[in-house]
């Protein structure tokens, strides 16, 4: 367990796990990448102190969180540090075992296989809701970040016509057979573009399931916004659509989540960091406790 002084996010009010019904982590780790730019493994400690530095008010005696207009409270969240990435399986199966939400901050996106391997292994079924400008579904080659997708439709109680891979406009052919053969739906970015966020977003809260994890590459979102990630790609959501896609689905979570691959090293004036933070507070507000 971390020290005293360690960084946590200011939205995470509670003091243990046990009080909590959202469990947040982070995993700085970054070895299931090949991105040429390295540094996603200071990606929880960077969103971290963007939002202590952001989010938090101080003034005289009062100290308080900002968050959105339509908020109607958050979940009971406790910031449980860094965990390694061996760790992550036995972590986060206790916690589902335990009934508690999950969410992620990373480092690279392999890390989500090993989160869902630990909450699979705790439910019956399952699906996904996975955006990301790349649909991780390479076949050739596993467990690296260019495969997650692919690698959790080997998980025994997903079910593969129940998941979604979002925002995608950076696709390999072989990315594009895989797909085909797997019975798992795609919204690609011409679709965001044509139908618009709304649409989209209800398509999808009306396609999935009753237990739902949602995984959120930032290189989904338009390196405008959000130039700290490690496989940036033009064409992407804006801040303004990730944060409400998030919030909509969000109603739909009850597993957990993961917002990856934020990369402090490339970032500018820490607003990629900033929207990861706000991203999390934005599933955490309209997640509701099932159980
Ligand atoms: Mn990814």
């Amino acid at each position: 367990m971390p020290g005293k002084d360690r960084l946590s996010f200011p939205w995470c009010g509670a003091k243990s796990a046990a009080e909590a019904d959202l469990v947040v982590f982070g995993v700085g780790d970054e070895k299931g990448s090949r991105a040429p730019r390295k540094g996603s493994s200071g990606g929880p400690n960077a969103a971290r102190s963007a939002s202590l530095r952001f989010d938090l008010v101080r003034r005289k005696n009062a100290v308080s969180v900002m968050h959105s207009f339509s908020s109607k409270g958050m979940l009971k969240a406790y910031d449980a540090g860094n965990v390694t990435k061996a760790k992550v399986p036995d972590f986060s199966r206790k916690h589902a075992r335990d009934g508690r939400i999950l969410g992620c901050i990373g480092g690279d996106h392999s890390i989500t296989y090993e989160v869902l391997k630990g909450i699979d292994s705790a439910v019956d079924s399952w699906g996904f809701v996975y955006i990301d400008a790349h649909p991780d579904m390479i076949a050739s080659s596993g467990r690296y970040y260019g495969s997650v997708a692919h690698d959790l439709l080997s998980l025994k109680h997903v079910e593969a016509g129940s998941c979604v891979i979002v925002g995608v406009h950076a696709i390999e052919d072989e990315e594009a057979h895989e797909i085909a053969g797997s019975g798992i739906k795609v919204i690609d970015s011409d679709r965001i573009t044509r139908d618009g966020i709304v649409a989209v977003s209800s398509y999808i809260k009306n396609m999935l399931p009753r237990n739902v994890y949602l995984s959120i590459d930032l290189d989904a979102v338009d390196p405008a916004f959000a130039p700290g990630v490690s496989a940036p790609a033009a064409g992407g959501l804006s801040a303004r659509e990730i944060l409400y896609i998030a919030s909509a689905i969000g109603k739909n979570v009850n597993l957990g989540f993961d917002v990856m691959e934020l990369n402090p090293r490339y970032d500018s004036g820490e607003m990629t960091a900033h929207l990861a933070s706000q991203i999390m507070m934005s599933i955490a507000s309209s997640t509701r406790k099932l159980k």
